[in-house]
């Protein structure tokens, strides 16, 4: 058999399902999941075996009109990871249906000309009758090349595209050893880990005013490791909030995210978190950096 590989770049609104649809496809947790917007903020690459294929899935950034300087990095490392995809998907959350988000994802995908395919997602809470409307409408604005239904969480119709997309590869030999799951280091992973608890049990500007970098991370001799993460919090107010009553939020976020990690990692983790309030990181061009992001200016 030949062996196929290429890059799969999942572009979308914010909230489509994005993470969620690359970590069923993985078979893993890749990226972090919220029922917030704008929870991913970086590419997140999963590397996917299927058949003779290696299939090199992009999760991106949800799109949308950014206004600070972090959104509009995030923004733009969404557009810069479809740009050199081999195929790019469009996920779509068929519940939410068409806004001006979507609209303007799409057109822009039809204007470029790129190779790409609709998906529409959360086909477990859509009447199936709405659908076909959804597909007409959204492939008057960019010609798709095919549409395909699922359901992120239940797995529905996930298979049918994993092979779709396995075949639909250029020839070329697979550029990740075959038992790699991503890229991304688990320094990365950790603070990432810690952000979405954040983004689960704080609300309203607190997850958006905050994030993690991982300060240390040290493997024991007993097999164990021991991360320390600082997050950064731009105003005192959100601080107070993330540390809680007596400490009690910082607490669960830890204990949850320790517990993830451990998982992840396959081995005992000591999790220590500190906070910080840092007034305008989000602004920061080191900050950004940090989280792999380019400058948007
Ligand atoms: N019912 C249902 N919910 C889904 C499905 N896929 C994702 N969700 C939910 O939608 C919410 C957003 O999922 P994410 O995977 O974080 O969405 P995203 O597109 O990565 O979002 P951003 O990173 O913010 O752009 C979460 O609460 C998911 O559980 C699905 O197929 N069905
Ligand atoms: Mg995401």
């Amino acid at each position: 058999m030949t062996e196929k590989c290429g890059f799969v770049a999942l572009v979308g609104a914010p909230n489509a399902g994005k993470s969620t649809l690359l970590n069923r496809m993985a078979g893993a947790k890749l990226s972090i999941v919220s029922p917030k917007a704008q929870t991913t903020r970086f590419r997140v690459l999963g590397i996917l075996v299927r058949g003779a294929a290696q299939i090199l899935l992009v999760d991106t950034p949800g799109i949308f009109a950014p206004k600070r300087k972090l959104d509009r990095a995030t923004v733009k490392a969404a557009w810069t990871g479809a740009q050199d995809a081999d195929l790019t998907l469009l996920l779509v959350d068929a519940k939410g249906g068409l806004n001006e988000q979507v609209t303007a994802i799409a057109e822009r995908l039809g204007k470029e000309r790129r190779r790409a395919w609709l998906v529409l997602n959360k086909t477990d809470i859509v009447p199936h009758l709405k659908l076909l409307p959804l597909t007409d409408a959204l492939s008057k604005m960019a010609p798709f090349e095919e549409v395909y239904m699922v359901s992120a969480v239940t797995g529905d119709g996930v298979a049918e595209l994993l092979d779709a997309v396995a075949a639909a590869l250029p020839d070329g030999p697979h550029l990740y050893p075959d038992d790699e799951l991503t890229d991304l280091p688990d320094r990365l992973l950790a603070a990432e880990i810690v952000r979405e608890q954040i983004f689960l049990q704080t609300h309203e500007e607190v997850p958006y005013g905050t994030t993690v970098e991982t300060e240390s991370f040290v493997e024991k001799p007993d097999g164990s490791v021991r991360i320390e993460a600082t997050i950064y919090v731009s105003r005192a107010g959100q601080k107070a909030i993330l540390i809680g009553d007596g400490g009690a939020r910082v607490k669960e976020i830890g204990q949850k995210a320790r517990g993830h990690l451990g998982q992840l990692l396959e081995r005992t983790v000591h999790l220590f978190l500190n906070v910080k309030e840092r007034s305008g990181w989000d602004d920061e061009r080191a900050r950004l950096k940090a989280l792999g992001l380019d400058d948007p200016d």
